[in-house]
């Protein structure tokens, strides 16, 4: 054993560790390069990332469809200009545009937009991909891969291969929460579906989806669902998860990842920023893991209201891994408050983040605060050890952060870990 560090250079271990450890990001909204105009990169995408337009819309006169006529840049200045120049820019989201900037080397003191631009112009997009996984200290990500989304699914039958920094997720979206739509798909693409997920529907649905675990090697299936999501539910989405995902999933020795309580489209207007949260019931989820012992649950919840059960439920379910502050609860105080829950229920059994980064450069900001908070709370607990007379040892933290970014996911899905 290595000799136990003095408790007050905890703190300072705990950063050092927290800092060089790198990450595998297990939910994003990012693509390859090849996926070519699919990955978003850039300040004026980074300025019009939907968390900010939501921000955005309460500050200006502007109508939503006069916002969504302008060009990209239009709309970035625009953003620019209200956000950062009319007022302090002191949201999350705002930070992280920051927070990127300033990273890159660039002065944000001069709020000059303009040269800003000037720098992602002069990048090339392959070595600035490398160059953003190795600020934002990335090993891999994974993606979501939606194959509903016309603009992916060429890309994926032209022969699209995973590699090790850009992994897939099959993700499922349509098919649970919109039968008859995606049965109207299955159909176009000559499954023989008639729509009343019969028998006959049901094996094309599990045939589909054996198809695209084929194409894709996604490291999970997974699906985002209302805050009224129930189970088990006489439902299209409750049939089709116990006669087609469950089965499929468990063949394919696949998690399932389960990320509820997202109200979408409360204001259709704001496009992708429309969606908002609901508190939803967690004993869906202990229902899923009792009724499916075999199969393995991934879990991430938008309200912050459920977190405190989701852990417990966790702590009664082996086949259930927690993981990220997801998207209204991705913000330092709430992420700081569940990650300190989550070690006080969960130990080290879970994932604490994710990115969900949907613009390239955002995984520097996102993996920056992520870190910072981390860190403050791993502190608080392995100090809390040391007073009990514990030898805390740079080696154990070590294994322990492995495991927090990449490790315990990697485990808990059975794949080679790093
Ligand atoms: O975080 C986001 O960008 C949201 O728009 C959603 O995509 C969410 O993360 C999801 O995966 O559904
Ligand atoms: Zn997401």
């Amino acid at each position: 054993m290595t000799q136990p560090i003095e408790l007050d250079k905890i703190r300072n271990v705990v950063n050092e560790v927290v800092e060089g450890t790198p990450i595998f990001d297990i939910h994003t909204h990012l693509y390859a390069p090849g996926f070519d105009r699919l990955l978003l990169w850039g300040v004026d995408e980074m300025l019009t990332y939907h968390y900010l337009l939501a921000e955005f819309f309460r500050t200006t006169p502007m109508s939503y469809d006069q916002f969504w006529a302008m060009d990209r840049p239009a709309q970035a200045d625009a953003v620019w200009k209200q956000l950062f120049i009319e007022r302090s820019p002191l949201s999350e989201a705002c930070r992280g545009v920051l927070t990127v900037l300033a990273e890159f080397g660039l002065d944000v003191s001069t709020r000059d937009l303009t040269s800003f631009r000037r720098h992602f112009a002069q990048q090339s997009l392959e070595k600035h991909v490398e160059t953003v996984f190795a600020h934002a200290h990335i090993r891999s990500l994974i993606m979501t891969n939606d194959p509903f989304d016309d603009q992916e699914r060429p890309i994926w039958e032209g022969g699209w291969k995973p590699d090790a920094q850009f992994q897939s997720a099959l993700r499922l979206d349509q098919l649970l929460n919109d039968w008859p739509e995606a049965a109207q798909k299955l159909a176009g693409w000559g499954y023989k579906i008639n729509g009343d997920l019969g028998e006959g529907d049901r094996q094309a649905v599990r045939c589909f989806l054996r198809n695209w675990i084929e194409r894709m090697q996604p490291r999970y299936l997974g699906v985002s669902l209302p805050p009224t999501f129930t189970y088990p539910d006489s439902s299209y989405c409750g049939q089709i998860i116990e006669h087609c995902l469950m089965p499929v999933a468990h063949d394919a020795d696949l998690p399932v990842a389960l990320m509820i309580g997202v109200r979408r489209g409360v204001n259709p207007a704001m496009r992708l920023a429309a969606d908002a949260v609901g508190k939803a019931d967690v004993t869906a989820v202990d229902h899923l893991c009792r009724a499916f012992p075999e199969n393995r649950f991934l879990a991430t919840m938008l309200s912050r209201e459920n977190q405190h059960e989701l852990c417990v439920s966790a702590r009664k379910h082996p086949n259930l891994h927690v993981f990220g502050c997801w998207w209204f609860v991705n913000v330092p105080s709430i992420v700081e408050e569940i990650t300190r829950e989550r070690f006080e229920l969960l130990g080290l059994t879970y994932t604490p983040q994710h990115s969900d980064a949907r613009v390239l450069e955002q995984l520097i900001y996102k993996w920056s605060h992520t870190r910072t908070r981390i860190a403050r709370v791993l502190s608080d607990k392995y100090t809390d050890l040391a007073h009990t007379g514990w030898p805390v040892t740079r080696e154990d933290i070590g294994r322990d952060v492995e495991g927090l970014f990449g490790g315990n996911f990697e485990q808990f899905c059975r794949l080679p870990t790093m």
